[in-house]
């Protein structure tokens, strides 16, 4: 035994080793070449295979999108449709100052015109008071025909009333008409404010002021534009939008007439009286 050098070998083994070594280093990086080569290496095929595979997992994904945002095209007409389909049912109420909510409210005052129209003829129309009461609810209808017209000769009297914007006040509150005359009325409303005209009967106005006051409580107050059930109307406008008007046509004999706005809280204020002489 030799002591002195327990492993006569390790340089010889070492020797191997540093070649085994080196043989696997090159060979797994021939190995991985040729895999690399076999895969397509850097040619440009290869990169226009990897390009084309790139681009279909991207349509994949738009495909999955286009659910979702192909509605919203630049076509302006779809995307209104797609939005409009959206959101149908969501707007139960149009937003005030809308030409849609105008149009509503108009929807409502012509129903409430019409229910009135229909209880007033079923109601026995006073003595000396029909032809008045036929006229003002011709005037009330939702649209203004001027068929009562024709067997008219006498020209009436065109009259513009106006309220004061903001004020709740009328421009004229002492109108002056031919006793037995007719008179052609027309409410322009240029405040933003909502606003009617009742012509009522002399020493009424406190009265139907009164019941005015008293369709606050009436959750159907506003659909009947505020207008009390009243013999002491002889007529009236309907509740007028901004920008609204309408014409009334009336004859009344001698005397003083009162004329008021019913909106709520208004009428106190917004009043005049319209003489007969
Ligand atoms: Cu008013």
């Amino acid at each position: 035994m030799n002591l002195e050098n327990r492993n006569p070998d390790a340089p010889l083994k070492a020797f191997f080793s540093f070649w085994w070594g080196l043989a696997a280093f090159i060979g797994f990086g021939v190995l991985g070449l040729l895999a690399f080569t076999a895969a397509g290496g850097a040619s440009d095929k290869a990169y226009e295979r990897a390009a084309a595979e790139r681009q279909k997992k991207i349509d994949v994904a738009r495909e999955g999108q286009a659910a979702e945002f192909a509605k919203i095209a630049p076509d302006l007409d779809a995307s209104v449709a797609f939005v409009a389909a959206a959101t149908e049912g969501k707007t139960e109420k149009p937003v005030p100052g809308t030409p849609a909510h105008a149009a509503m409210m108009e929807a409502q005052m012509a129903a409430a015109a019409a229910a009135e129209k229909t209880n007033a003829d079923e109601k026995p129309a006073a003595e000396g008071e029909k032809k008045e009461e036929g006229t003002a609810t011709a005037a009330a209808g939702a649209k203004e025909e001027p068929k009562d017209e024709a067997p008219k000769e006498e020209e009436a009297l065109k009259i513009v009333l106006e309220p004061i914007p903001n004020v709740m006040k009328f421009k004229d509150t002492a109108l002056e008409v031919p006793a037995g005359k007719p008179v052609e009325l027309t409410f322009k409303n240029i405040d933003v404010l909502m606003h009617n005209i009742l012509v009522l009967k002399p020493g009424t106005r406190d009265k139907v002021g009164a019941l005015a006051d008293a369709m606050l409580a009436d959750p159907q107050g506003m659909a009947k534009g505020y207008i009390p059930q009243s013999e002491d109307i002889i007529t009236h406008t309907k509740l007028l939008m901004s920008g609204q008007s309408e014409t009334i046509k009336f004859t009344l004999e001698a005397g003083e007439y009162p004329f008021i706005c019913t909106f709520p809280g208004h009428w106190r204020i917004m009043q005049g009286t319209i003489t007969a002489k």
